[in-house]
């Protein structure tokens, strides 16, 4: 259940010698064992066992972290706050099926445990709530604040999102009418023409310009010094933007992109000039939506500032069902000949998506997501070979938040026979991606305190600007230019797990359970 209070003791140590605490920080020795493989001449391969040694560091230190959510006043934006605002105080409210209490379901890091090992005399399993295997910031602790280019208070825009129960909103709806978006920036080209409606809390100008990155830059660092802050995270849950074209010249490059936005290029989007203002500020940036934000050039531009960026789109619901059962059957030797994936909803997000360059942006991050099994299988797909998959979304305004998701995977199996899913999902889109919007803060927070180093280096250093680690909440993830993308659920699960327990010195997950199969 979820506590009130996020002050809390270390719940274990890790007792090695490869592992150091001091009351700053967590030092550890990690040997990082993979295998390096090569082909000899006559088409085989050599395996070689690889040994690297890196040393982990982990700041102890918290601190007080702010949340900055860009779509602050849309179905997202208004649902995890009164989830965090209702977790913080701890309420319970009626509902037609009896009582309810707050809770942080659907976040991996606050309702999902992970194996600290096996306890010596029983030889029992061990779980701990992930929350607890480094120190991470609390949800209940975060400020949290944004902007929307709809000028609502959030309790009027918790009533338009129409997600939670009239009485958990009835209990948070004073604290929010309080909470007011700033004002932010619309180009109007970038998001369907249905969405000027609700256009009226805008900052001056229409197009990309520095004054829409100081202006933004500067909202940033007003809110850290207002709330006391030790640092800030900004997602973007704004409507899904049309994809930007890639254009040489002008957003290639970091130079270049920062010429486009001084010289008001029209192919910069609202999402890229958010972007730039975090990276410029040092402020990690999280896309939760599917358009091509991270331009070349905004990757190079994190790249120069060692600014953390992640992304593209969260993966919710139907997509998350996708890359773990597709995971399952390829990896159990069917073969998936194709995925027929339609889904309707209701809500504002649907009306953005019922147009055509908007929904083409979404059909791009649903499509892609299967690519990295098939393509691991040579066994049942010859190289280019890939199942069919389609896309479809319908805007119905009746269902309202309650999305429907209808799924039918169709393999081939055993001596030309066929095996056909069919899977009807139904529920609260925000629901479902609220809580990855609080995991996608947490980890990145997290990913700002862990540095690394080699045995022949002096210093520590960050990961690399483009968090990957993030994968596991994310559609389309953006890997470090020239690096694999991983789409399998449990793959993306097992690098979060094993680069949080490596930072403490423990062994990867391995599940071969060797003490109970050898004795
Ligand atoms: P929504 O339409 O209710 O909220 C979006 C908000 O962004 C609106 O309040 C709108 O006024 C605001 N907005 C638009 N342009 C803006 C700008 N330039 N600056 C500031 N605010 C701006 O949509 P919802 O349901 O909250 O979803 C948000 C995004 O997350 C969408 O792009 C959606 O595709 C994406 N997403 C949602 C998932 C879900 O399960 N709910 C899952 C995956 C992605
Ligand atoms: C229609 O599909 C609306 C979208 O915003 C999705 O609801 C959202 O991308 C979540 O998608 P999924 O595939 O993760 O359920």
């Amino acid at each position: 259940h979820a506590s009130m209070t996020s002050e809390k003791k270390d719940l274990f140590t890790v007792e090695s010698p490869n592992v150091v605490y001091t009351d700053d920080d967590i030092k550890s020795k990690y040997v990082y064992r993979t295998t390096s493989v090569s082909q000899a001449g006559n088409g085989k391969y050599v395996a070689t066992p690889k040994e690297t040694v890196y040393d982990f560091k982990v700041e102890r230190k918290v601190g007080k972290v702010g949340m900055m959510l860009v779509g602050w006043g849309g179905n997202n934006g208004t649902t995890v706050t009164a989830g965090i605002i209702a977790n913080k105080r701890g309420l319970t409210w009626d509902t037609r099926e009896g009582p309810r209490a707050a809770n942080y379901y659907g976040s991996v890091v606050m309702a999902s445990t992970m194996k600290l090992g096996t306890e010596a005399k029983t030889g029992k399993e061990i779980n701990i709530p992930f929350h607890d295997v480094l120190p991470m910031v609390h949800p209940n602790d975060l400020v949290i604040g944004g902007w929307d280019i709809s000028s609502m208070n959030l309790a009027q825009a918790m009533d338009r999102a129409a997600v939670l129960e009239p009485t958990l909103k009835n209990l948070v709806k004073k604290e929010m009418a309080e909470m007011k978006p700033l004002p932010s920036i619309y180009y109007p080209d970038f998001i369907a023409a249905n969405q000027g409606d609700r256009a009226n809390n805008l900052i001056e100008g229409s197009k990309a310009c520095m004054a829409h990155v100081e202006k933004l830059r500067k909202d940033i660092r007003d809110f850290k010094e207002t709330n006391g802050l030790d640092k800030v995270i900004v997602q973007w849950t704004a409507n899904t933007e049309r994809y930007a074209d890639l254009i040489d010249g002008v957003n290639d490059t970091a130079d270049n992109l920062m010429k486009a936005i001084e010289n008001g290029h029209p192919e910069v989007a609202p999402s890229t000039v958010f972007a730039v203002a975090c990276i410029l500020e040092n402020a990690p940036f999280i896309n939760g939506s599917p358009q091509n934000t991270f331009v070349p050039g905004a990757i190079e531009l994190a790249e120069k500032h060692g600014a953390f960026i992640g992304g593209d789109d969260f993966k919710s619901g139907q997509t998350k069902m996708k890359s773990a059962l597709v995971d399952f059957m390829i990896n159990a030797g069917l073969k998936l000949t194709s995925i027929a994936s339609y889904n309707h909803l209701g809500n504002n997000d649907g009306m953005n998506l019922s147009s055509q360059k908007q929904f083409r942006s979404k059909e791009i991050s649903k499509s892609n997501v299967v690519d990295d099994m098939v393509e691991a299988n040579n066994i049942l797909y010859e190289p280019g070979e890939h199942p069919d998959h389609c896309v479809v979304i319908k805007y119905m305004p009746a269902v309202g938040d309650n999305k429907r998701a209808l799924d039918e995977y169709y393999a081939e199996i055993f001596m030309g026979g066929h095996q056909t899913i069919s899977l009807f999902n139904v529920c609260e889109d925000s629901l479902l991606a609220s809580p990855l919007i609080i995991d996608l803060v947490l980890v990145a927070e997290m990913m700002t305190r862990i540095s690394w180093k080699t045995n022949d280096s002096e210093e520590y250093k960050g990961f690399h600007s483009v968090l990957s680690i993030l994968s596991y909440m994310l559609k389309a993830p953006l890997t470090p230019p020239g690096t694999p993308v991983v789409n399998a659920l449990a793959k993306q699960r097992g690098a979060l797990t094993n680069i949080f327990r490596a930072c403490v010195g423990l062994q990867p997950e391995s599940d071969m359970t060797l003490e109970h199969k050898l004795f």
